[in-house]
């Protein structure tokens, strides 16, 4: 092992001003105190318009004109439609689809700026763009439709990564990247909110901003660890005066107080600094520790050596002097950087949530990084050896960063913790735009973070995770609506009358024909959600699903679907896949058909659980093996005019459908109130 210290680099570098944190020792604080740190101002209850630049009016007047002349033929055509009735017309046609994500072109006129790559973060703006020449004509109603109602966002401005969170006396404490300036990324600073159900939230005041040569180039990411002695340590990656990542460590300036608004950082920062042959911008998002049998702390932290995604692990008694281990925790050649590394056990034997030091007989450990080269989050089973201070995958071929993803679509800088609140693991993932920056700064916010999801193995495969939203999100639904064994034919489209479509939680449970899946030999062999032309290409066993965010005349949809391919020797695979080609009539947005395979077993129903909220759908296969989330953002199917259908795009065989279907309520997520004691 070798010996880390910071005092080396520390003699390089500017003084420390160590009092420049706001540090309130008072326990018995009062909110006007609380108001008075609040470093931005709150928006008011109802979405107010964005305002519009003057040189766009002309433009938007005659778009107005031309937009009510299509919604009054629109009209038309849904007074000729009989609501009740089954078509028989294919949901989508081949001809009708987009540029595929291959040959996108973005045009000259919306191409954003690349912001943190030089400093040594992710590129955080979106580029796969569906369409070329002028950025789409939006209004103000179009982009205020697209804010969420019930999952987690700042009022305003941008935010990524979910960081430090954790349960602490009574309150779930999220912390998150954060730009307080723009709806771009920069200036990170970490904000912070509570919740007591992780669904409702109140913001609070920052909790660390970038005020020391540590991290005067940004707060980024990093976690919360509980000591048994009641303490908190934060450990986190600040971007120096040089841009070079460091580690360092902060705390609550008072534990007594359950909102933990105030922290201090340590006055030795950094506690750790790139090791020899580590880049000094290769290195960062420290881990939650864990407790092993030697009383010692362990925390791994993301890097690379070469093209080599690496997790460097460190051991600790006190977090302030840390010793670099041999080896590392696991590599993988070819995967580059590892950004957000996470590793923690799950149980093999029940579905309960594992705290982060837990090892031993009936555990697996999962590791997981955020590939910094194409903005995924993988994650694999293995197991982890504390003597060697190393983990070995279950399946090499299943590897972190070369196999299963938590989420197939826009999700990334994931992050769990333990819930010793309820015995559970929760994990939260950041959700980015896939519009134009351009967009971003028109509505005024970028990016939300998927609802909080349970984390469990999966006893059944013994292969795989799922994913499940907490249950808390369930306090939303509203009224719900039924619909037991819907017939839907090949090549058919049903609507589901649910009014409007735009906060759902859907369940839904699918059959296939039994007899067109037993008389078919051969079907689909090499099908793949991303290549095979999405909801539009026809097979003999699928596509078919749900069409959700679909105006009436289904010229806007998002499709989330089954394709199940048969091989010749009987054997089915299924996919679940989820097509934006059709999601909008903007062509300055991304379009992707996200999707990878789910596990089915023998006797088992296909099933699909959906969020949707507005321009974001979260969808869940076979109860969490497979998940993906999509940004959308739809031009008409949009207010009232959200509809919600289902629809089989087989050639060869009928489904029946049941569904439950609910209408959400909003959450409440606000600044913390004034008049509140705790
Ligand atoms: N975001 C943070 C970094 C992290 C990246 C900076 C991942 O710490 O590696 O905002 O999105």
């Amino acid at each position: 092992m070798s010996r880390c210290s910071a005092s080396k680099f520390e003699q390089s570098v500017p003084l420390i001003n160590q009092h420049n944190n706001m540090v309130d020792t008072n326990p018995f604080r009062t909110f006007p105190d609380l108001e008075a740190t609040f470093s931005y101002t709150p928006l008011p209850e109802e979405a107010e318009p964005t305002g519009i630049p003057a040189s766009r009016l002309k433009h938007l007047k005659s778009f107005f004109i031309t937009l009510c002349g299509i919604l009054f033929l629109g009209l038309l055509m849904v007074l000729i439609h009989d609501q009740g009735s089954t078509t028989t017309t294919p949901v989508v046609v081949e001809g009708e689809r987009s540029l595929s994500s291959s040959t996108m072109i973005m045009g000259e006129n919306i191409k954003a700026v690349s912001r943190g790559v030089p400093e040594g973060v992710s590129e955080k703006s979106f580029r796969l763009f569906s369409g070329e020449g002028d950025s789409y004509p939006w209004t103000n109603a179009m982009l205020s439709w697209q804010r969420t109602s019930y999952h987690f966002q700042p009022q305003k401005n941008w935010m990524n990564d979910p960081n430090g969170p954790m349960f602490y006396k009574g309150w779930y404490h999220f912390f998150y990247q954060y730009n307080p300036d723009a709806a771009v990324w920069g200036n990170i600073v970490w904000a912070h909110a509570v919740s007591k159900d992780l669904i409702h939230w109140l913001y609070l005041p920052f909790a660390m901003v970038s005020d020391h040569w540590y991290d005067i180039n940004g707060v980024w990411s990093g976690s919360a660890t509980l000591l048994p002695d009641g303490n908190i340590v934060m450990l986190y990656t600040g971007s120096t005066n040089e841009s070079v990542q460091v580690q360092n460590l902060a705390y609550p300036a008072n534990l007594s107080d359950p909102l933990l608004i105030d922290w201090v950082k340590y006055s030795g920062n950094p506690v750790l600094v790139p090791p020899p042959g580590i880049g000094l911008k290769d290195y960062r998002d420290p881990t939650t520790a864990w407790y092993t049998p030697d009383r010692k702390w362990r925390v791994t932290i993301g890097s690379k050596v070469n093209t080599t995604g690496t997790s460097l692990v460190y051991q600790t008694e006190d977090f302030i002097s840390y010793e670099l281990m041999d080896g590392v925790l696991h590599a993988v050649p070819g995967t580059g950087m590892w950004e957000c590394v996470d590793f923690y056990p799950v149980s093999t034997i029940g579905d309960i949530g594992l705290d982060t030091s837990v090892i031993g007989a009936g555990v697996k450990h999962v590791l997981k990084a955020s590939l910094d080269d194409d903005k995924h989050d993988y994650y694999a089973l293995g197991t982890y050896d504390e003597e060697t201070e190393s983990w070995t995958p279950d399946n090499p071929a299943e590897d972190v960063g070369i196999g299963m993803r938590y989420d197939y679509g826009k999700y990334y800088a994931s992050k769990t913790f333990y819930d010793q609140n309820k015995g559970r693991r929760v994990l939260w993932g950041w959700t980015g735009e896939t519009d134009s920056e351009a967009a971003d700064i028109e509505k005024g916010w970028a990016s939300v973070q998927t609802i909080p999801r349970v984390v469990l193995f999966d006893n059944k495969t013994g292969s795989n995770l799922l994913q499940w939203p907490v249950e808390e999100v369930e306090s939303l639904r509203l009224t719900s609506k039924d619909f037991i064994n819907v017939e839907v034919g090949a090549g058919s489209v049903v609507p589901l009358d649910v009014g409007t479509a735009t906060q759902l939680d859907i369940i839904a449970e699918f059959e296939i024909d039994e007899e067109a899946l037993e008389g078919t030999m051969e079907a689909d062999v090499g099908y793949n959600c991303s290549t095979s032309g999405g909801a539009a290409g026809r097979g003999r066993l699928g596509p078919f699903g749900l069409l959700v965010l679909a105006d009436e005349s289904l010229s806007e949809q998002t499709t989330v679907y089954f394709y199940i391919s048969k091989g010749i020797d009987g054997n089915l695979t299924t996919f679940f896949c989820s097509d934006e080609s059709r999601s909008s009539k903007a062509n300055d947005v991304g379009k992707q058909v996200y999707g990878n395979t789910v596990p089915v077993l023998n006797g088992e129903k296909l099933s699909m659980r959906l969020l949707v909220d507005h321009s974001i759908v979260e969808s869940f296969a076979q109860g969490g093996r497979t998940c993906i989330t999509s940004r959308v953002y739809p031009t008409e199917a949009i207010y009232g005019a959200a509809r919600l259908f289902l629809f089989n795009n087989a050639t060869g065989a009928s489904v029946i459908t049941s569904l439950k279907i609910w209408k959400m309520n909003s959450a409440f997520i606000r600044p913390f109130p004034n008049d509140q004691r705790i």
